[in-house]
């Protein structure tokens, strides 16, 4: 079972990932999600940067359809809780936010070249975060808490922390709370 605090935040990524506000998560949502970040990271649409961010969330939404949809290509909120209420709960657990964490890395790399190899910036955090409508002010705030030694740059390690934190933690005050801003 999921807890209210889990509940509340995993409702807030669910509906930060229905970009077209439908109530479901359909290829489309994935589509725009793709497009947002090539926005949000200056990738011109006819470059190979683009065609990697492209194939990559076309690639997510294939595998969450194949996890969850159940024939009809459309996630309601209520499979997607249930997914991450399994995943929380699973021996699987760390493996799968380390994953997590490597694919955005590598798509990192990718779209923002001059960027760290194996963290955040805050500069970033907030375009990534912008592909999802989160303002920079709630971006900068977030960094603030997910940097946990204050150095500047959210290393691998602290990404992994946060995330874990932010799928499972039942503390309202843990720092990953804050992955994708206010919650
Ligand atoms: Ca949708
Ligand atoms: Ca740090």
């Amino acid at each position: 079972m999921l807890t209210d605090l889990q509940t509340r935040k995993l409702t807030r990524a669910f509906h930060l990932a229905d970009m077209n506000h439908d109530g479901v998560l359909e290829k489309s949502d994935y589509e725009q999600y793709a497009a947002q970040m090539a926005h949000a990271f200056d990738v011109a649409a006819d470059s190979a940067a683009y065609q990697m961010l492209n194939q990559k969330i076309l690639g997510d939404w294939e595998m969450s359809r194949r996890m969850l949809s159940r024939d009809d290509d459309k996630i309601t909120l209520q499979e997607f809780l249930a997914l991450h209420d399994g995943v929380i709960h699973s021996p699987m657990f760390d493996a799968f936010v380390a994953g997590y964490v490597d694919s955005t890395l590598s798509m990192w790399r990718v779209i923002d070249p001059d960027g760290p190899a194996n963290a955040a910036n805050p500069f970033r955090f907030a375009r990534f975060l912008k592909t999802f409508g989160v303002s920079q002010a709630d971006a900068d705030e977030a960094f603030r808490h997910l940097d946990k030694n204050g150095n500047g740059i959210m290393e691998r390690a602290e990404m992994i922390a946060a995330q874990k934190e932010f799928f499972a933690s039942n503390d309202p005050n843990a720092a990953g709370n804050w992955l994708l801003g206010a919650y």
